[in-house]
């Protein structure tokens, strides 16, 4: 340990930490903009600078080492002026239009002019000239916001390995972007929404579809479904300043229903139905000699990457639509059918923690007989905007049921669909029991779980080895691509999620801020939790177990594969 003085307190840390490391373990914070854990440290904003004894100039805490002896003044008269002219400086070359932007009350930029008082507009003058892109479908890119903190371009780089964004420029002219400044619809960008969750401001944020959907529910010909993917329960109350992993299913549909939906059903009972026809289709290609390892699809940003950087493994893909995508398409055929609505009529929302779904909605090649499966997507923050919209107390709400009727229910397994090896795990306890012929006990596939790092599993399913594996985020996927690609990879079945952690931590969920991923709380493993507590709870935990899904089969698709499925449930990619 490395003795020194903060504030003229005594303090300890660990030998190799910053001075931001040993302050904030021991209690004093500083403040910093450009700075998170495990993803940037680069000192390029300068807002943690503080006063070190005998240095020359003033130091940026985040990448500063601690020495023994070290005296430091963090609150010095010199460290506070020169923290507001930095953030003076940043302010004046931002657009201040607060009261129009979607992270108004949700910005960093705003909080931290308030910490270090910022009161009066200290440098006026040319602003550097702004940028704006909306043409990708899920991402809009605002650079008269963007504070040149870099953390986005850290987030692409280190957790998809993409490095779509940079900075462009020298000088005032310096912004951040795609190389020349291109739309991200033009680069290899996934749509994974990693970046917005870093955005401290409104320069990154989802495209938003809220008044398309207003509008559905105000129009009388209209029947108007919702459905809300796993994931969602478990943030959606962050909205609200609920703790994180807070489990709010019950008074999601309570708002959902208060918003005039006409039908509130949960993504679940489809994950269920994809379930069935990926466990089969895996199943089929083992028994028949088909393309392995085989490789989940309901991620599309996941997908947007393989078309886009491993087009030659497509193959590989499963051809199952994502759950609410099958959802869209059972509720537009079935479901219309039963009830003598023409599905031009019926609108589907889709409520989801991602921002790719937004573009997966309008891909050519999930068209049903010429209509989109689904109409819109709303991601959780936009649910949340919506709700305080049309000023619902959410917090207050008393819990009800998602509609029972045809598609009510859901097993376990697709409950823990919204977690990092929770696709692989529900497949497996279905998989399982169809190989095996009989009722199995251990249901709970622990090695699949977690979300962090690389996850794998050899298991024996009645006398047939079957090596897993899972990964989430593509610099994690990255290394078992290249080894498929490469014809070395020991595995049969592979889970790949788009976002690290899964769809808990996907690019359109509650924005976590720094103070609290700084903090060292793992919120992925907290919202993950809410999730597979909720599978604990659940009488049904496998997916053929659903029986409004056999019914389902009974009645409409005959079995699972069958042609009417592959009508209805798969799709195809494009290189
Ligand atoms: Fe997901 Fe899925 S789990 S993709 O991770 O397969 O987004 O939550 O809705 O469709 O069910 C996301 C979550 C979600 C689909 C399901
Ligand atoms: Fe990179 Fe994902 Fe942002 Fe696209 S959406 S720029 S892939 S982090």
């Amino acid at each position: 340990m490395v003795k020194l003085t903060i504030n003229n307190r005594e303090v300890e840390a660990p030998e190799g930490s910053t001075i931001l490391e040993a302050a904030r373990l021991n209690g004093i914070q500083i403040p910093t903009l450009c700075f998170l854990k495990d993803l940037t440290g680069t000192g390029a904003c300068r807002v943690c600078n503080v006063e070190v004894k005998g240095a020359r100039s003033l130091c940026a805490a985040c990448v500063y080492p601690i020495n023994e002896g070290m005296v430091v003044y963090t609150n010095s008269k010199k460290a506070l002026d020169a923290r507001r002219t930095v953030v003076e400086l940043i302010v004046s070359n931002h657009s201040k239009n607060c009261l129009q932007c979607i992270r108004n009350n949700n910005c960093e930029l705003q909080r931290l002019a308030q910490q270090v008082g910022i009161r009066e507009e200290a440098f006026k003058g040319e602003h550097t000239a702004p940028h704006f892109d909306e043409v990708s479908p899920g991402v809009v890119r605002d650079t008269s916001k963007c504070v040149l903190c870099g953390r986005c371009v850290a987030a692409c780089e280190k957790i998809q390995g993409l490095g779509c964004l940079n900075y462009i420029n020298r000088g005032f002219k310096t912004t951040v972007g795609p190389v020349f400044n291109k739309s991200l619809a033009e680069v290899n960008c996934m749509q994974c929404g990693q970046c917005i969750n870093v955005c401290p401001v409104g320069a990154l944020h989802e495209k938003e579809e809220i008044h398309e959907v207003i509008d559905a529910l105000n129009d009388p010909t209209k029947h108007v479904i919702v459905q809300t993917a796993p994931a969602i329960r478990a943030g959606l109350g962050e909205e609200f300043g609920l703790p994180i992993g807070t489990k709010v299913t019950g008074r999601m549909v309570t708002a959902l229903k208060l918003l005039g939906f006409d039908r509130v059903y949960d993504t679940n009972y489809a994950a269920d139905l994809t379930i069935m026809e990926e466990g089969y289709e895996f199943l089929n290609r083992v028994q028949h000699g088909g393309v392995l390892p085989m490789i989940t699809s309901c991620s599309p940003g996941w997908i947007n990457y393989a078309e886009k950087e491993y087009p030659d493994l497509l193959n590989h893909l499963s051809s199952c639509k994502s759950p609410h995508m099958m959802f869209g398409a059972i509720l537009k055929s079935y479901y219309a059918q039963q009830k003598g609505i023409d599905p031009k009529d019926i609108y589907v929302v889709s409520i989801m923690p991602c921002v790719a779904k937004k573009g997966e909605k309008g891909r050519r090649e999930n068209l049903t007989n010429g209509l989109q499966d689904v109409d819109a997507v709303l991601t959780t923050r936009e649910l949340g905007r919506l709700i305080k919209m049309y000023g619902i107390d959410f917090v207050d709400l008393v819990d009800s049921e998602f509609d029972q009727d045809m598609f009510g229910e859901y097993s376990g397994a697709g409950v823990i669909f919204g977690t990092s090896g929770g696709v692989m795990e529900a497949a497996l306890r279905t998989v399982a029991e169809v190989l095996a012929k009989h009722e199995l006990k251990n249901i709970d596939y622990t090695a699949v779980r977690g979300v962090e790092g690389l996850k794998e599993a050899t298991l024996n399913i009645a006398g047939l080895e079957v090596k897993v594996a899972v990964a989430h985020s593509m610099s994690i996927a990255k290394p078992l691509l290249d080894d498929i690609r490469a014809g070395k990879s020991p595995y049969h079945f592979i889970e790949i999620m788009g976002c690290p952690g899964g769809c808990i931590n996907g690019g359109g969920m509650p924005i976590v801020s720094a103070q609290i991923r700084n903090s060292g709380l793992n919120y992925k493993q907290k919202r993950s939790e809410a999730l597979y507590t909720e599978d604990s709870e659940c009488k049904v935990r496998k997916s053929h177990e659903n029986t409004q899904i056999q019914e389902l089969y009974k009645n409409f698709l005959k079995e699972p594969n069958s042609e009417l499925a592959h009508e209805l449930l798969h799709t195809h990619y494009s290189k």
